[in-house]
């Protein structure tokens, strides 16, 4: 099985959970897609029925609108049922790293909202400690004297020998990645463990220029992690 084919299975169990009548909140990456698809396609074979749809990028926006998703938002609806997203690492507590397709700050608005959070995963997203896939820890951040609140952020975890690097686009422009809400990413690259995840979370939120970081902790309510061999589904 190819790592999407693996996604879509992950997806499709996770919509398994969706009863006509929910809220929910739709995340965004490429794994929860499949779930946008599925659910528009439940939708249009009358298989599901007023379901309102809450997006967390543009891009899901996007994507749900065209496959016939009603949508609203926060405001119209503070307390959603269900969230579905994507995840970048999972550790075995269900705490989440997420943010690298650059949507952590109305992802975690949205499924701080919902009442149950289901993240979808290929069993390559699996870590015995967040942080240490050495993979980018999104942190989100306000555009005014970004390289100070790097520098900050980055002598916050010298002990962990900590990198941070401002998140450019794909191409090769080198332009900052602006995120919807018109700020910037630093991605902070760790060598080691950072410890306490709760104390790191606090640490980062302390610094002014921060909006927000993508450690999801406590957040995800059922992980459903699809593998070769199978599926399997942690719950909290
Ligand atoms: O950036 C995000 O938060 C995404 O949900 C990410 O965590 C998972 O993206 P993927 O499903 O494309 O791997």
């Amino acid at each position: 099985l190819t790592q999407d084919e693996l996604k879509k299975i992950a997806a499709y169990k996770a919509v398994e959970h969706v009863e006509s009548g929910m809220i929910l909140g739709l995340g965004s990456g490429s794994t929860v897609k499949h779930a946008v698809d599925r659910i528009g396609e439940l939708l249009q074979m009358g298989k599901l029925k007023n379901i309102i749809g809450i997006t967390t990028s543009e891009n899901t926006h996007q994507r749900a609108m065209s496959v016939g998703i009603p949508l609203s938002d926060l405001d119209s609806h503070p307390v959603l049922d269900l969230a579905i997203d994507g995840a970048d690492e999972v550790d075995p507590h269900l705490n989440l790293v997420k943010g690298r397709c650059g949507s952590l700050l109305r992802e975690k608005m949205v499924e701080g909202a919902c009442r149950k959070f289901v993240v979808i995963v290929d069993e390559s997203k699996l870590v015995d400690h967040l942080g240490g896939s050495g993979l980018a820890m999104p942190v989100e951040v306000v555009p005014f004297c970004w390289k100070f609140t790097a520098k900050t952020l980055q002598d916050l975890f010298s002990e962990a020998g900590c990198v941070a690097k401002l998140k450019t686009c794909e191409e090769e422009s080198g332009e900052p990645f602006v995120t919807d809400n018109g700020n910037y990413i630093v991605d902070l690259y760790f060598k080691k463990d950072i410890g306490d995840l709760r104390a790191a979370s606090e640490a980062i939120l302390q610094v002014a220029g921060v909006v927000e970081h993508g450690m999801f902790l406590n957040m995800a309510t059922t992980v459903i992690v699809a593998r070769e061999l199978g599926i399997t589904v942690k719950n909290k």
